[in-house]
């Protein structure tokens, strides 16, 4: 056998051999994932979480899906002439080893054309797909503003303002 056959060969048991141990590798943080209520008259909303990426090599959440609406679309916000506005991004990447939190402000899953209104007390099912063709399905409760977490209620304010601005950047859409 020659170097290159050699090589080849290497290349292959690798690559099938990381494709193996990717499975399975990201994972929710508890109570991190949950969507947000929306008011009568509103179709559109989003939804955040924390994933852990517990693999050796990095990976990138590419789509979502849910029975609630054929429109979910993975958003991020950036800095326009001093105003923060939300904008699609083919993907959202998970580094190796760490945790990456989609939440507002942040990344987050949108979600528009919504088939009804969402309840606090709703569980949306959420199916995640990643660049390596891992998936993960996510059970995710409807809330108002965050979770009742401490945490999430010191910046409930917050989370109701932005809601307000998130709403009406899309009516102008
Ligand atoms: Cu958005």
């Amino acid at each position: 056998m020659n170097k290159f056959l050699i090589g080849l060969a290497l290349v292959t048991f690798l690559t099938s051999g990381s494709a193996t141990m990717a499975a399975d590798n990201i994972t929710l943080a508890d109570h991190t994932a949950w969507a947000r209520a929306t008011p009568p008259g509103t179709s559109t909303t989003a939804i955040y979480l924390t994933l852990v990426n517990h693999g050796n090599s990095g990976s990138k959440l590419i789509t979502a899906t849910a029975n609630i609406s054929e429109r979910l679309e993975l958003h991020t916000h950036r800095a326009e002439n001093g105003m923060m506005k939300m904008q699609q991004i083919p993907s959202i990447d998970l580094p190796a080893g760490e945790t990456t939190a989609l939440k507002p402000h942040g990344n987050h899953i949108m979600v528009f054309n919504l088939v009804e209104p969402l309840e606090v007390g709703d569980t949306v099912e959420l199916h995640l797909l990643f660049d390596d063709q891992q998936t993960l399905t996510v059970e995710v409760p409807v809330a108002k503003n965050g979770l009742p977490s401490s945490e999430h209620q010191r910046s409930a304010g917050e989370h109701k303002m932005k809601k307000e601005e998130h709403s009406n950047e899309h009516k102008s859409h």
